[in-house]
């Protein structure tokens, strides 16, 4: 692969080579103004604040971007947890997706429960005119749709008014890894209140700026080859640099259950964080695998360079009772409880 731009190896950049030579999004700036704000508004007020990633990054392959490659993630898992945050007292920075499941709207998603179905129009005491515009005509939900829909108002307007979130967007890979480092340094404030919940489907692989066709890509000279670099492993320089004793949050996806906890347990004992909680694609919504070091059970420091301990605890609802019951609930529950202990709550 001919690159003047790769480092550690074919392919392979550090974080550091990653973000000197490839450009930040043009409104990092501003967004991080505005986290700055937050954060400090929830600090003074004594709140936790967990940063929340959701949703799947793209990669895109031209500079006038016509096509990228992406993935299945609709950022249900974010946006459910973010939910389930708010609920426990949390300040939420819900890092998503443009365009992917928000919190509180996604029980009204426009593909699997478009809100206009659950609306009908009130011609009891006039006949609807066909105007849109017609100040007589009232509308409500059915009532089958009600009880729900009073529940989720209601924390929605409260979020709003306590204002304890706030949303942010990427797109690509890029966005994600720029936001993501710009916004833990801001965090590295709050030291261990600060909890770092890391959904969203990454892309492993991209396509560096130096090396993408400034135009769509033409057809008509037979097969198409890409080679893509490796994305940076930010892992590392999350837990190591960017916070200050956060409590970090990586989950793992794979298709292939046999490898889910070694994986995780790789992970572990590669970038020194709290927990990995593991999935499988197929069954993500109904049972998950926490692998934590033993030390993040306890407030003292981690045993870095020492042969380290793993605990494993599967967390498993039954799929009849989805979606009454999401796992969300009981993961948010389970870490809030990890968070208490590395904070010194318990
Ligand atoms: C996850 O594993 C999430 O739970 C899902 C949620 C993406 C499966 P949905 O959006 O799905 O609710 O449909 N996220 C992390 C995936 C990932 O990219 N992990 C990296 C890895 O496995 C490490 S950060 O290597």
């Amino acid at each position: 692969m001919a690159s003047s731009t790769q480092a550690d190896g074919e392919g392979t950049f550090s974080a550091e080579q990653y973000f000197a030579t490839q450009p930040p999004p043009p409104t990092l700036e501003q967004d991080i103004r505005r986290v700055r704000e937050f954060a400090q508004q929830h600090v003074k007020e004594g709140r936790r604040v967990v940063l929340v990633t959701s949703g799947g990054t793209t990669v895109p392959l031209e500079l006038n971007v016509v096509r990228f490659l992406d993935n299945f993630s609709a950022g249900t898992r974010g946006a459910t947890s973010a939910e389930y945050f708010l609920n426990a007292g949390y300040a939420v920075i819900f890092m998503h997706r443009q365009f992917s499941l928000q919190p509180f709207s996604r029980h009204y998603s426009h593909s699997t429960h478009p809100f206009l179905d659950f609306l009908e129009l009130d011609s009891a005491e006039t006949e609807y005119s066909g105007e849109a515009s017609s100040d007589a005509t009232r509308i409500s939900a059915k009532p089958s749709e009600r009880k729900q829909l009073i529940e989720v108002l209601t924390a929605y307007k409260e979020v709003h008014k306590a204002g304890t979130l706030h949303t942010l967007t990427f797109v690509t890979v890029n966005d994600y890894l720029w936001l993501l480092r710009a916004v833990a340094q801001e965090l590295s404030m709050l030291g261990r209140s600060s909890m770092y919940y890391l959904a969203a489907a990454v892309s492993d692989f991209f396509l560096p700026r130096q090396r993408m066709s400034e135009h769509k890509i033409q057809s008509g000279k037979g097969s198409l080859h890409i080679e893509m670099d490796q994305v940076p492993k930010i892992l590392k320089p999350l837990v190591n640099e960017w916070t200050r004793e956060g409590f970090v949050v990586s989950f793992k996806l794979e298709t292939d259950a046999s490898i889910l906890i070694p994986k995780a347990r790789a992970a572990l004992a590669r970038y020194g964080h709290q927990v990995v909680i593991g999935n499988d694609l197929h069954t993500r919504k109904y049972q998950v695998v926490f692998v934590s070091p033993i030390s993040s059970h306890k407030r003292s420091a981690s045993l870095a360079g020492n042969e380290e301990a793993y605990v494993e605890s599967w967390l498993k609802i039954d799929p009849s009772t989805y979606p009454q019951k999401e796992i969300e609930e009981d993961i948010v529950e389970e870490l809030v409880r990890l968070h208490d202990t590395w904070i010194g709550v318990e």
